[in-house]
């Protein structure tokens, strides 16, 4: 009779700790997930971003053939999620004329006053060659250009956070615009490579 009333207690306390634990982890998927907004994994192969958003590479001068920057969906994943995309982009700069180019993504006016952290992941290719060095641009409605230059890039994948207080031109965290990173003929060496971008978030901490 004893024996049955220990075993039932615990069987009850068991119970108790499995609701405890779920509830636990699901509070901490639902902190991670109000924690971070993923604006771009391209994991879908194509446009839009994960937010409605367009994008694409851009040219200075399409005229010039020397000079220009191509974007394709790789299926190198940050993440290694093996269906997974990231974003390719060759890129030239070297022309005996001004040259400048990159990738282009709108975010569609999105808030991100809740955030602090502009994230990404970044990496080169060692046989195409890479620069190690590149500019990003955040753009508010206003579309002034917040320069950020990313150093150290390596051909593996790896994470940049860039604090908001960095990105010192943007007034209006409620509606920005766009994200740019820019090849040109100051930052980039070699002048002409290959770049891959993947996951792009805005984070909390
Ligand atoms: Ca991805
Ligand atoms: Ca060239």
């Amino acid at each position: 009779m004893m024996k049955t009333k220990i075993a039932g207690s615990s069987y009850f306390l068991a119970i108790l700790m499995a609701i405890a634990v779920l509830f636990w982890t699901q509070a901490r998927v639902q902190a991670a997930e109000a924690n971070e907004l993923v604006i771009a994994d391209f994991d879908t192969g194509d446009k839009p971003n994960n937010i409605g958003g367009d994008l694409g590479s851009w040219n200075k001068d399409p005229n010039d053939e020397t000079q220009g920057c191509h974007m394709a969906f790789a299926s190198d994943d940050a993440k290694g999620n093996p269906a997974g995309f990231s974003i390719q982009l060759d890129y030239d700069v070297d022309s005996k004329n001004p040259a400048y180019n990159g990738f282009w993504m709108k975010l569609n006016g999105a808030d991100l006053s809740a955030y602090k952290f502009l994230n990404f992941y970044i990496k080169g290719d060692a046989k195409a060659g890479f620069t190690k060095r590149v500019k990003l641009e955040l753009k508010d409605m206003s579309n002034k250009p917040s320069p950020y230059v990313v150093g150290g890039i390596t051909d593996k994948w790896q994470k940049i956070s860039v604090p908001f207080e960095k990105l010192r031109q943007i007034s209006d965290w409620k509606h920005i615009n766009e994200f740019v990173l820019v090849f040109d003929d100051v930052n980039s060496r070699p002048k002409a490579g290959t770049i891959f971008v993947d996951n792009i978030t805005v984070s909390k901490e």
